[in-house]
C-alpha cells in the first residue's frame, strides 16, 4: 500500500509506471534502515566500493561510465508554450513535441528495475519558501545522494496531505533490464540525455544520465530552473549563491550572499578560515539561496539544500580545511581517485600522489600518466551538518537577513578586486557583467571567457532579461532602503607577468571586513568612516589604505594594481556588454539599458 492518500500523487505514479514499466514500485521512507539496505545493494551491484572504516567511515566511492561525468547544457530544455519566454540563453522546446519526444524515450525505460518514488522538501521544515517535490527514478544512487542533499521520505508525504502542491521529477537512467540481467555499475543512456523542464506545470523529465545535476533533480532542476520561474510569479527569489555568516571581532553580524560561476571557489569561500584576527565566517549554505522580502524591507535567504555536492579536486588542508573536515566520514564521493588502503584522492588534496593508486575509470595509474587521476568534475556528496563551520541558524525557516550580494567572476584583467555599486540598479547591472572561464562542471570547451550573468546562465528558466527585470523590481516593490548593498569581487586578477596579484582565500576576508565596514554605513556616499571609498566610473573601490593589510604579504604597487580602474579596458568591456545586451533585443529592460548608457558616459568623461 502507498503510504499518502494524495490523489494527485497516486495518479502521476500510476501513469509513469504505465509509461515507464518498472519490475516494482517502492515508496522511499528516508530511514536509516532503507539507507542501509540501499548501501548493501549498491556494493553488490558494484556501483559502490566501500572506503576503509578506519580511514574513511561510513563512506563510499562511485565511478560513473566515463561518458557521463557532468551536467550537460546542450541536452538542457526549457519547455514553455513560447520560445521568447525562454529567452535567447536556453534551448527551448515546445512542451508538446518534448513531451512526444520523452514519452518515446521513457517508454519502458525502467524495464526489469525498480522505481522509487521519493518524497522530498526544498527549505528548511515550515519555512515560507518550503517547496515540496516528489521525484521518480530507476537509479538507487540518486535516491542516496538525494537523501543527503534534500529533507527526504515519509515526513514530507505527511506535509503533504492530501493535496499538497509538489514538483513532478521524473528521472530515469534509461538502460531497462529486458529478458537477462544486463546489470552494469553505472547504467546510462549517454546517447539520447534530455534534461527537460516544463516550468509553466512545474515539472522535470531528466532521461539518460546518472550525474548530479542531471538527475539529483531537487538541485539545478528544481531549486534553480523551476524555483526560479515561481520566484518571479511569486516575488521572490532563487539564486545559484552561496550564503555565509560574517561575525566582526566587536561581535556585530552581517551575512552575505554570494554569486559565482562553477570553479570560482564559491565552496572555498562558503567554508573560509580568515586570516584576520577576530574574524569569523560560517556556512548557511554553498551552493543556491532563496531569498524573500521581510516585513521590513529586507532580503532574507535559506539555504534550499541539506547537503554539499561539490568539486572535489583542488579540495584540501590548505584551501578549505573545513571541507576536508566534513568529508572525513559519511561521505559519498564519485569518480575521484581510489588509494591501495581503501581512501579517496584527487588532484590538489596532497602535493604528491600516493603510489598505487587506481583512477576514477577504475585503472591503475601512475604520475607519468598524462590525465588525471580524479576526475576533474569529481564530487563529494555530504550532510552539512558535518561541516565544522555550519551556522547555528542555517536551517532557520524564516532565514537570514542578507547585508551584501557578492558577484564574482574568474577574470585576469579588467575587474578589480572588489567594487561596490552606486545603487540596486546599478548593481543589478554589475550582476548582468559577470563573466568567467569555463571549468569542468559544464561540458564544452575549457578556459573560454564566458557572460555568466548572476552565474545563472545555464540555472535562468526563463528568458534571462525577465530575470534582470526581476531583480530590477525588487526596489519598487520593497523600497531600496534595507535591501543589500552590491558589489562586484574577482580573486583572479593577474599583473603584466601573469601572475595572481592576490593571494586568496582566507586572504578573501581583508575584502569581506570592507565590504562588511561599507553595509555599516548609512548611505551609500563615500568616503567616510570605516571601509572608506574612492569613487571611479566604475564604482566604489576602496580608498588607499582602507582595505585591512596588516600582516599581508601584498606589495603596495600590487594592490594599486590588483584596484586599479583601467578605463580602455572598461570602455571594450562596455562594447562587448552592448552587444551582449542587444541578444535581448526589446526584453531588456530600460533600467540596464540606462546604466549602460551612463557607464559609458563616465568613461567618455574622463580624459
Ligand atoms: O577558491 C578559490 N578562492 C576563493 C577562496 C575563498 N580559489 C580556487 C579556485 C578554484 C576552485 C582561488 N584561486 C582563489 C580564491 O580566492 N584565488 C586563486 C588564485 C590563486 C591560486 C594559488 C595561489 C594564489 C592565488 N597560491 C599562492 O598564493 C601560493
Ligand atoms: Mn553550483
Amino acid at each position: 500500500m502507498p503510504p499518502t492518500e494524495h490523489k494527485g500523487l497516486l495518479r502521476w505514479v500510476d501513469e509513469v509506471a504505465g509509461l515507464v514499466q518498472p519490475a516494482r514500485a517502492y515508496w522511499c521512507d528516508g530511514s536509516a534502515t532503507e539507507r542501509d539496505r540501499l548501501y548493501e545493494e549498491l556494493v553488490s551491484a558494484g556501483t559502490f566500493i566501500p572506503l576503509s572504516p578506519a580511514t574513511r567511515p561510513d563512506s563510499y566511492l562511485a565511478r560513473s561510465d566515463p561518458r557521463d561525468v557532468a551536467r550537460l547544457e546542450g541536452r538542457t530544455f526549457i519547455c514553455c508554450q513560447r520560445e521568447a519566454d525562454a529567452g535567447p540563453t536556453n534551448n527551448w522546446v515546445p512542451p508538446d513535441q518534448m513531451r512526444t519526444q520523452l514519452s518515446a524515450l521513457f517508454a519502458g525505460s525502467m524495464r526489469g528495475r525498480t522505481m522509487y518514488v521519493i518524497p522530498f522538501a526544498m527549505g528548511p521544515a515550515g519555512s515560507p519558501l518550503e517547496i515540496w517535490g516528489v521525484e521518480l527514478t530507476d537509479s538507487p544512487y540518486v535516491v542516496v545522494n538525494m537523501r543527503i542533499m534534500t529533507r527526504m521520505g515519509t515526513a514530507v508525504l505527511d506535509a503533504l496531505g492530501q493535496e499538497g502542491e509538489f514538483v513532478r521529477c521524473l528521472h530515469s537512467v534509461g538502460a531497462p533490464l529486458a529478458g537477462k540481467d544486463r546489470s552494469v555499475p553505472w547504467p546510462c543512456d549517454p546517447g539520447n540525455v534530455h534534461i527537460a523542464h516544463f516550468p509553466e506545470t512545474r515539472e522535470i523529465w531528466s532521461y539518460g544520465s546518472g550525474y548530479g545535476g542531471n538527475a539529483l533533480l531537487g538541485k539545478k532542476c528544481l531549486a534553480l530552473r523551476i524555483a526560479s520561474t515561481m520566484a518571479r510569479d511569486e516575488g521572490w527569489l532563487a539564486e545559484h549563491m552561496t550564503v555565509i555568516k560574517v561575525t566582526a571581532p566587536s561581535g556585530e553580524v552581517k551575512y552575505m550572499a554570494g554569486a559565482f560561476p562553477s570553479a570560482c571557489g564559491k565552496t572555498n569561500l562558503a567554508m573560509l578560515v580568515p586570516t584576520l584576527p577576530g574574524w569569523k565566517v560560517e556556512t548557511i549554505g554553498d551552493d543556491i539561496c532563496w531569498m524573500r522580502l521581510g516585513s521590513d524591507g529586507r532580503l532574507y535567504a535559506v539555504n534550499p539544500e541539506t547537503g554539499f555536492f561539490g568539486v572535489a579536486p583542488g579540495t584540501n588542508e590548505t584551501t578549505n580545511p573545513n571541507a576536508v573536515a566534513t568529508v572525513s566520514h559519511s561521505t559519498i564521493f564519485t569518480n575521484t581517485a581510489l588509494t591501495p588502503d581503501g581512501d579517496v584522492w584527487w588532484e590538489g588534496l596532497t602535493p604528491e600522489p600516493p603510489e598505487g593508486l587506481i583512477d576514477w575509470k577504475g585503472d591503475g595509474w601512475s604520475p607519468e600518466r598524462s590525465d588525471k587521476a580524479a576526475h576533474p568534475n569529481s564530487r563529494f556528496t555530504v550532510p552539512a551538518a558535518q561541516c565544522p563551520s555550519i551556522a547555528a541558524e542555517w536551517m532557520d525557516p524564516e532565514g537570514v537577513p542578507i547585508s551584501a550580494v557578492l558577484f564574482g567572476g574568474r577574470r585576469s584583467s579588467t575587474v578589480p578586486l572588489v567594487l561596490e555599486a552606486f545603487s540596486w540598479e546599478h548593481g543589478v547591472f554589475l550582476g548582468t557583467c559577470l563573466a568567467s572561464e569555463t571549468t569542468a562542471a559544464a561540458d564544452g570547451a575549457v578556459g573560454v571567457l564566458r557572460r555568466d550573468p548572476f552565474a545563472m546562465l545555464p540555472f535562468c528558466g526563463y528568458n534571462m532579461a525577465d530575470y534582470w527585470a526581476h531583480w530590477l523590481s525588487m526596489a519598487t516593490t520593497a523600497g531600496r532602503e534595507h535591501l543589500p548593498k552590491m558589489f562586484l569581487v574577482n580573486w583572479f586578477r593577474q599583473g603584466a607577468g601573469g601572475g595572481y596579484l592576490w593571494p586568496g582565500f582566507g586572504e578573501n576576508s581583508r575584502v569581506l571586513a570592507w565590504v562588511f565596514a561599507r553595509c555599516g554605513q548609512a548611505g551609500h556616499e563615500g568616503p567616510g568612516g570605516d571601509g572608506q571609498a574612492r569613487q571611479t566610473p566604475i564604482g566604489w573601490v576602496p580608498a588607499p589604505g582602507a582595505l585591512p593589510t596588516d600582516g599581508l604579504a601584498v606589495a603596495a604597487p600590487q594592490l594599486e594594481e590588483l584596484l586599479r580602474v583601467d578605463l580602455g579596458e572598461w570602455r571594450a568591456e562596455a562594447a562587448l556588454l552592448r552587444d551582449y545586451y542587444n541578444l535581448f533585443g526589446d526584453r531588456l529592460p530600460a533600467g540596464l539599458a540606462g546604466e549602460l548608457a551612463a557607464l559609458e558616459q563616465r568613461l567618455a568623461e574622463v580624459p
